[in-house]
């Protein structure tokens, strides 16, 4: 006869079970929590603790604006390979479409980088590297001047986001700008 004070193997088995039971509920509630947080942290008022840059991640070394990505080099080469370059890395020459973007890259431009516009189709009618045609400048002083043939476009650290731009031969080394969309890694991207 066994001893009445040796739990039977079974009721151990039942025991392991629900601690592995508890343990499951408990990852899927943590989990849970993360993926609201992801899907509501922009609107929330009072964000949950995980950040929305979780959420829309970027590489390391590059800087996260409204869920875009960019990437101040510090190679410098000409426009073409900066071109080229920024496409290996699965991105564009960023494109410069509004005030609010104009003076974020301003403000992270501490020396001369290319952007992703030129006039090399057609002398001075100015295209960005997706097709659309530039509708608004941010030009320096008596710039874009097609000084011995410039066509290609770069922002300087000046005085003035409004006047930064400058064109120059697209064949001079300088430092470049790329830009991607951050990656979601949101509930709604992965469902
Ligand atoms: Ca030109
Ligand atoms: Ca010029």
């Amino acid at each position: 006869m066994k001893a009445e004070s040796s739990p039977p193997p079974y009721r151990l088995a039942a025991v392991c079970l629900g601690l592995l039971c508890a343990a499951l509920l408990i990852a899927i509630i943590a989990l849970s929590v993360y993926h609201n947080a992801c899907i509501s942290s922009p609107q929330m008022a009072h964000p949950l603790t995980v950040p929305e840059f979780i959420c829309k991640a970027c590489p390391s070394n590059w800087i996260n604006m409204n869920s875009t990505c960019y990437y101040f080099s510090s190679d410098a080469m000409n426009w073409n390979e900066s071109f080229f370059y920024c496409r290996f890395l699965g991105a564009n020459l960023v494109i410069i479409n509004s005030d609010e973007k104009q003076k974020f890259v301003f403000e992270h431009s501490k020396e001369t980088y290319w952007i992703g516009l030129n006039d090399a189709a057609k002398e001075d009618t100015f295209m960005w590297v997706d097709g659309t045609k530039l509708t608004k400048g941010y030009w320096n002083k008596r710039q874009p001047d097609n000084h011995e043939d410039e066509d290609c476009v770069t922002i300087n650290p000046v005085a003035s986001f409004q006047m930064a731009w400058n064109d120059l031969k697209c064949s001079i080394k300088e430092r470049f700008i790329c830009e991607a969309k951050a990656l979601d890694l949101s509930a709604d991207s992965l469902s």
